[in-house]
Formats: C-alpha cells, sequence, structure tokens
C-alpha cells in the first residue's frame, strides 16, 4: 500500500514537471511581439554597418563586404542553436553576366510542415553599405528567429526564414530559389512575407496590393489625365495577378498598421521589383518597402534619403520605422505561425 502511494505521487510530481515545461503551453498566450527586443535588433545594424566599414564600405553580392555579411547571418543563427544553410546560386542579370551567389535558409520547425516564410535580401549596391536597404530587413528577421527560440515554444507551423543574396542586381537570390523547387515543396508554403528597406524616415510605406484594389483608381487617374483606354490597359493589363491568398494577408498587415496609426498605401509595382515578385503568384504573399520619394536637382530619383548611395548608413536609419516594421513582422509570426 505504502509503495502504491509513493509511486502515485510520484506519478502525480512527474506530471507536475512535465507541465512545467513551457512545450505544454497553449500557443496563443505567447506573444512574438512582446518578446522581440528593439534594442536587440538594432545592434545587428551595427554589426553589418561595422562589416561594411572593413569591406570598402559595401556588402553587394560576391564582395568580401557580402561574404561577411553571409557569415554574420549564419553565426548569428547557429547561436540560437538553428541549423542555417547556405545555398550556392548562378544566375544572369540584365547584362546577362554571369552571378554567383549565396542565399541563407534556416528553419524554426513546427507541429506541422506547413511553412510561413519570411524573407530579406541582405546583399547591397556596390555603391554603398546598404544599412536601410536592406540591413533593416536582416536585422529584424534575425530578432524575430531570436524571439521565437527565446519562447521555447514549438510553433505550430514551420517558419522558414531566408536571407536573399543578389536583389540588387535583379531579385536573383530568390528568383532562383524557386527556380530550384519542387512542386510539392512549393505547395508547402502557405505564406511569405518580405521586409525590404524599412528605415526610412517618414516614410510612405507600401504594402503589396494583394487585392487589386489600387487599380480601379489608378485606370480613374489615367483617365482624368487624358491618356486612352488603349494605352491604360497597355500599361495595367500586364500587371499580373496577385495570389488570391495575398488579400487576406495584406488585411493583417493594414490592420496591423492602422492600429499603430501608420499611413500606408497599396502598391503592385515596387512588389515586382523586390523579393516579393518570385512568390507573387505562387503562394500568399505580402511585404512592406518604406520609400521617402525625392527628386534630386540632377533629375535623379531618390526612393530613399541615400538610396542606393555611399551615405545608406546607420546614421540615417529611422529608428520608429525601423520599430514599427519589428513590431509588424513579429505579429505576423503570432498570427501566423502560432494558432
Ligand atoms: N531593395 C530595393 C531595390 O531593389 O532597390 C527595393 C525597392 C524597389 C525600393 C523599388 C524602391 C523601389
Ligand atoms: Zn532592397
Amino acid at each position: 500500500m505504502r509503495k502504491t502511494t509513493t509511486m502515485i505521487a510520484f506519478a502525480i510530481a512527474l506530471i507536475l514537471i512535465s507541465c512545467k515545461n513551457n512545450n505544454t503551453l497553449p500557443s496563443q498566450s505567447i506573444s512574438i511581439e512582446k518578446t522581440a527586443n528593439k534594442e536587440s535588433a538594432w545592434k545587428h545594424l551595427e554589426a553589418i554597418q561595422q562589416i561594411a566599414d572593413k569591406n570598402q564600405n559595401h556588402r553587394s553580392v560576391g564582395s568580401p563586404g557580402g561574404v561577411a555579411t553571409a557569415d554574420y547571418i549564419v553565426e548569428q543563427l547557429q547561436l540560437l542553436e538553428l541549423k542555417p544553410e547556405k545555398i550556392p546560386f548562378e544566375a544572369q542579370n540584365a547584362k546577362k553576366n554571369t552571378i554567383k551567389g549565396q542565399n541563407i535558409i534556416v528553419e524554426i520547425p513546427g507541429k506541422s510542415s506547413e511553412i510561413v516564410m519570411f524573407g530579406a535580401h541582405y546583399d547591397s549596391v556596390e555603391m554603398g553599405p546598404g544599412i536601410n536597404d536592406n540591413a533593416t530587413g536582416v536585422a529584424i528577421l534575425l530578432e524575430m528567429a531570436l524571439a521565437v527560440k527565446k519562447t521555447n515554444i514549438q510553433p505550430d507551423k514551420t517558419i522558414r526564414i531566408a536571407f536573399w543574396d543578389a536583389e540588387e542586381f535583379g531579385v536573383l537570390g530568390s528568383a532562383a530559389y524557386i527556380k530550384n523547387l519542387s512542386e510539392p515543396e512549393k505547395r508547402k508554403i502557405s505564406s511569405y512575407i518580405n521586409v525590404d528597406m524599412v528605415g526610412t524616415k517618414e516614410p510612405e510605406t507600401l504594402v503589396l496590393d494583394g487585392d487589386e484594389s489600387s487599380i480601379p483608381p489608378m485606370k480613374e487617374n489615367f483617365k482624368k489625365a487624358g491618356v486612352s483606354e488603349k494605352e491604360i490597359e497597355m500599361m495595367l493589363g500586364g500587371i499580373p495577378k496577385p495570389h488570391q491568398g495575398s488579400a487576406e494577408l495584406e488585411k493583417i498587415v493594414e490592420q496591423y498598421l492602422k492600429s499603430k496609426k501608420v499611413t500606408y498605401k497599396d502598391d503592385l509595382m515596387t512588389s515586382l521589383s523586390t523579393d516579393t515578385a518570385p512568390f507573387y503568384q505562387l503562394s500568399p504573399t505580402t511585404g512592406i518597402v518604406m520609400i521617402h520619394t525625392i527628386e534630386e536637382a540632377d533629375g535623379v530619383l531618390l526612393f530613399a534619403p541615400c538610396y542606393h548611395q555611399e551615405c545608406d548608413n546607420i546614421n540615417n536609419v529611422d529608428k520608429k520605422s525601423f520599430n514599427i516594421a519589428l513590431g509588424l513582422v513579429t505579429h505576423m509570426v503570432d498570427k501566423l505561425a502560432f494558432k
């Protein structure tokens, strides 16, 4: 009798101990948004700025600064006990030059094999260090990975994070990745969220227009400006249709931005010239880019102060914008991967 009581007590103790393990907590009770830390995200910007400082002030594909950035990303993910993979690729740019790059892919396995994918390009142009464009996106995804690991709770869906190379040479890294993905692998991706250039001061925040609601007003404006129906059709008819699931993702992004009183604009064009493009018709896709268009005296259009220039450094990154983007990305993790 004594023995049975001891055994029961032992069993109860075991159950209690195992309940203490975070893994048994309901996943709804955690918040990656609250766990993520803006100071720790900013530290990645400082580290990437230092990489540029040591490597001729740029981190373009294949350059010493580009390679050092890839090594930094891999190191940071390994510190989280994750297993990032470098995936080399070769692709031709618009000038038909062969570009050799390497994407970095890492997964945080979930309870299901369904994938919620996030991506940011890590290469810069040759003209500058690319801290707004796009160390900001990289820093946010690294901090997101840390926040997920910190909670010690397995996500419901698998989180896959991509750090793309050679975006600045024509979205080459993400396009090569999709080109090499099998059909069943493509079908596992239930959403793709892209983060590009999210440290712009006083930005016009562009959100991928997943429901094409920006097309009718664009047509109306063209009509008012006297453009013929035929010309309008030529200009807008060629825009590919977004995946039908993108409308739902757009809603989540916009609700979040509204809740933070951030104004935004539906956008189709920019989404087709960054790493959202290869995913556009393949899976539900969303993404943000923050621009602040300036026309320089010589007629050059800058999409942000120091866009693709030597001065795209950490001093010109806006903390407020950066923190909003960190909030948005981590909110998307809560909404899409933990449910
Ligand atoms: N990474 C930026 C670029 O490709 O230059 C994304 C961007 C595209 C920004 C278009 C503004 C306009
Ligand atoms: Zn960019």
